[in-house]
């Protein structure tokens, strides 16, 4: 879950510095623009509105998938400005975030987003509506999608490990605003602190759970089933500030929650045109014929190299691997004989737009979704079993947006690395799990 990059995205935009973007094979957005259409919405409307495009179900069931702190403070920062570097720098770093040191040898100009995490007020205010400041970042991942129109920060309740319980400020579907994702809801408000577990003074969540208001979260599920997500409940996995020295597997870094094995579909893949920025994204956009099939993976929030750099579409091999029952698959563009047929891994998608060359400028949509790209044949495709994220060397670890960058402030303690991890493949060749639905409301 990073949000820096869409945020100072529609900073511009709202200054009126960004570029219309658009995408063919994508629905356009109801409401920006052409004639006849109706009056123009704010970003924060347009993010409301209940449309699901292929949406991706992760389960049969609804439930709620996974919730926990995912870092603290850096959400609402005033006063950054890229144009402004030593003061911006100077104002993230006090507010317990990092700036990094940015290569650009593509010589793109950085964003806000390349040097920090941090975000502005202003930033929040338009896709969640209202400004926050000093806030923290928690991602709850449901099986199946929202209905944005009915998410609000009033319809969950976050309980701390002190047995208080908390109201989030504000809550929204960005980054993960494309019409086939949206099962991710982030919180922003006070949620805890960065004391280690084993300090008394530490804060943290330990359950969220969904909470009637007057407008009743709903979830939207295959065969355009409708349910109330009220009283559905996770435990977190405690603090994400573990202490630095302790085991791989004890840190509080982020996790894969789920994977899911269809055909290459980028149907839905798009976004309303006010956040087309890291669009188009998948699989046949960087990859062409060869995206035949798509391991979409769910994370519990944030895969960055250092939690302000985005992941590359060539990094598939640093970070992950795939079981196929007792065979690892590791490396891209290696034919693999699996289960009587072959398999190539193609790279990573569902990031940003595929360029020549990648460096810290590069701009991906840092949600909660990434997809591993395949070709081969589908037996071989139907004998892989898990994604492994191993996070210790040779593979290097990733970071939430609260990590510590490539020049972290001495003696700040910053959101921890992932441990190493492993999750099933749900199997969806035969059913993609998918919904689709638009609110008869929204005029397309
Ligand atoms: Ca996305
Ligand atoms: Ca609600
Ligand atoms: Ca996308
Ligand atoms: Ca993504």
């Amino acid at each position: 879950m990073t949000f820096r990059t869409k945020l100072f995205a529609l900073a511009l935009l709202a200054a009126g510095c960004g570029s219309s973007n658009s995408s063919g094979g994508f629905p356009a957005a109801p409401g920006t623009g052409g004639t006849g259409s109706p009056p123009q919405l704010t970003p924060y409307q347009l993010l409301k509105q209940d449309i699901l495009i292929e949406a991706d179900c992760w389960d049969v069931q609804p439930r709620m998938i996974a919730a926990g702190l995912g870092f603290t403070s850096i959400i609402g920062v005033p006063g950054l400005d890229v144009t402004q570097p030593t003061l911006s720098e100077a104002l993230t770093r006090a507010a317990g975030g990092t700036w990094n040191s940015v290569a650009n040898p593509s010589g793109a100009i950085p964003t806000l987003g390349a040097f920090t995490s941090a975000v502005t007020p202003q930033g929040v205010a338009v896709t969640y509506g209202v400004p926050v400041v000093n806030c923290d970042g928690l991602p709850v991942e449901f099986s199946w999608p929202i209905l944005p129109s009915t998410l609000d920060a009033t319809d969950f309740k976050v309980t701390l490990n002190d047995g208080t319980t908390v109201t989030p400020q504000t809550a929204g579907i960005n980054p993960n605003f494309d019409f086939n994702e949206r099962a991710v809801a982030v919180l922003f408000g006070k949620f805890g602190n960065r004391f280690g577990p084993d300090d008394p003074r530490a804060r943290y969540p330990v359950s969220v759970e969904v909470v009637a208001d007057g407008t009743p979260l709903l979830l939207m599920g295959p065969n355009l089933q409708r349910f109330v997500a009220v009283g559905l409940k996770a435990m977190s996995n405690g603090t994400p500030y573990t202490d630095p020295e302790v085991a791989p597997e004890r840190r509080g870094g982020p996790r894969l929650v789920g994977a899911k094995l269809t055909r290459m579909s980028a149907i839905g893949d798009g976004a309303p045109s006010f956040l087309r920025f890291a669009t188009p994204n998948d699989g046949i956009a960087l990859y062409g014929g060869r995206a035949q099939f798509r391991l979409r993976v769910y994370t519990s929030g944030g895969f960055s190299p250092d939690g302000v750099r985005g992941m590359f579409p060539t990094e598939f091999a640093r970070y992950f691997r795939l079981r196929a029952g007792n065979q690892l698959l590791t490396q891209t563009d290696v034919p693999y004989s699996v289960n009587g047929g072959s398999l190539q891994i193609v790279g990573l998608a569902e990031l940003g737009l595929a360029l020549p060359l990648y460096d810290d400028t590069y701009q991906e949509d840092q949600d909660n979704q990434i997809d591993i790209v395949l070709e081969g044949d589908e037996k071989a495709m139907r004998a892989i079993t898990q994604v492994e994220v191993p996070s210790v060397a040779p593979y290097s670890p990733l970071y939430n947006p609260g990590g510590p960058g490539n020049r972290p402030t001495p003696g700040v303690r910053y959101s921890a690395p992932s441990p190493p991890h492993t999750v099933d493949v749900l199997m969806a060749l035969d059913n993609p799990l998918t919904v689709t639905f638009i609110d008869p409301g929204v005029s397309p």
